[in-house]
């Protein structure tokens, strides 16, 4: 049975499928009816953090153009121009027992790409969905509605695992910010 979560909230990923190995995250979102005269493309990336909240290295950024964590454990699946279409739109999935001992967190946003020139903002976006599959089954473990009005916003936090007690949960995050992908960059210390 999966657990649907609210911004905040936490759940265990190995109390709700004892065993797990490999998970999908899919995000999925949907751009809105406004015609923005432009391509509206919405980038999951993902940042693997130490305990410090910093990327371990550069590297450890991951979106379409650098797919694959160094520990191979974390793979994007590439990327999706347009949104169209129930269900996930991004994907990334994890080898949990793979991962680098050295990430405490694994962060999950979404950026509008060239939001600032193309006038765009998550105010243009419908259904924002970030869910957890068990990899082996495909069966759903939780999922996230992100249900806010983010009318000003070009990048959300969209949720996170961390590690607790040597075991993955997960929190439904849904921060916004105004700064696009750079700014999680210059958040998480990528130097790029
Ligand atoms: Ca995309
Ligand atoms: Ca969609």
């Amino acid at each position: 049975m999966s657990v649907s979560l609210s911004k905040g909230g936490r759940v265990s990923l190995s109390k709700e499928a004892p065993g797990l190995k490999n998970i999908i995250v899919g995000l999925g979102w949907d751009a809105n009816a406004t015609d923005t005269g432009a391509e509206f493309d919405l980038d999951a990336s993902v940042f693997l953090v130490g305990t410090d909240g910093k990327v371990l290295t550069d590297s450890h950024f991951i979106f379409y153009n650098n797919a694959t964590s160094p520990c191979g454990a974390i793979v994007h699946q590439g990327d999706n121009r347009t949104g169209e279409g129930d269900g996930d739109d991004e994907v990334i999935e994890i080898d949990l027992d793979k991962v680098d001992a050295a990430v405490d967190k694994i962060i999950f946003t979404v950026t509008i790409d060239e939001a600032e020139s193309r006038n765009q903002n998550f105010g243009q976006v419908n259904n924002a969905l970030i869910r957890i599959l068990n990899k082996d089954g495909g069966s759903v473990i939780t999922q996230y509605e992100l249900d806010e009005d983010y009318s000003s916003e070009t990048a959300i936090n969209f949720g996170e695992l961390y590690r607790k007690n040597g075991s993955w949960n997960f929190k439904a995050v849904g921060a916004g910010f105004n700064d696009g992908l750079a700014g999680f960059c210059k958040t998480y210390g990528v130097s790029v």
